[in-house]
């Protein structure tokens, strides 16, 4: 605000020109000029505040990472496993040497290096958790209220059962089950589980198995 526009709206009624006004002092100019409204400067500060508490309060939830591991040998599995013609997916050279015999040697309970990592896990309410498939395979990330059979029968544990368990019923022609697909290569993310536990298996090699605890997150409230 110039000092003539403040003349005009703010002077004191004492006063009748300028030149007076400023023969009052400088300091009761700048006091009688302060505008009513919040001036500019001070509605940047809130906004720029207010956005650096909502980036403060999303960087406060946490991101944590689950790693999918298997070691398939391309070089025995596709040849019997990976004709997609059959529906089936060839295992992605990552540099896996587990060869299918071996793989097959582990069941009924399951190769250990076909895996979830960490097998256990905490987070806090509000946490995402970023699950990775680093190995060769495809796999299923899936929630399940008890761990059991998978959709394949001849990986079930311990009998090749084919009844599995509801949650992966039907394999990747079921819907739920397919959206809970984590192809090699690629990530998919975790969020707004509840406090508590849940479990994760895949339903295509029934061993892989974790337990995420999720517990309460006080920190929206400030107790923490
Ligand atoms: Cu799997």
């Amino acid at each position: 605000m110039t000092i003539n526009s403040c003349f005009r709206n703010c002077r004191p009624a004492s006063v009748d020109t300028v030149s007076q006004w400023s023969a009052s002092g400088a300091e009761a100019i700048q006091s009688e000029c302060q505008p009513s409204s919040m001036p500019k400067p001070v509605l940047i500060s809130i906004f720029v505040a207010a956005v650096l508490m909502v980036l403060a309060a999303t960087a406060m939830a946490g991101q944590t990472k689950v790693v999918v591991l298997d070691e398939c040998d391309p070089n025995t599995f596709n040849p019997a496993l990976g004709n997609p013609a059959n529906g089936n997916v060839p295992c992605l050279n990552v540099g896996g040497t587990e060869t299918l015999s071996k793989f097959m040697s582990f069941l009924p309970t399951g190769d250990p290096l076909w895996l979830f990592f960490p097998m256990q896990l905490k987070v806090d309410e509000g946490d995402t958790i970023s699950v990775n498939n680093q190995g060769g395979e495809n796999h299923t990330f899936t929630e399940v209220t008890q761990f059991g059979n998978g959709f394949v029968p001849g990986l079930n544990n311990p009998t090749g059962s084919t009844n599995s368990i509801p949650e992966c019923r039907g394999g990747f022609s079921n819907n739920d089950v397919a959206a809970t697909r984590v192809a090699h290569g690629t990530s998919t993310v975790i969020r707004g589980l509840k406090p508590g536990t849940h479990l994760f298996e895949c339903c295509i090699h029934p061993w892989m198995r974790m337990e995420i605890d999720v517990e309460e997150n006080h920190r929206v409230g400030g107790e923490n």
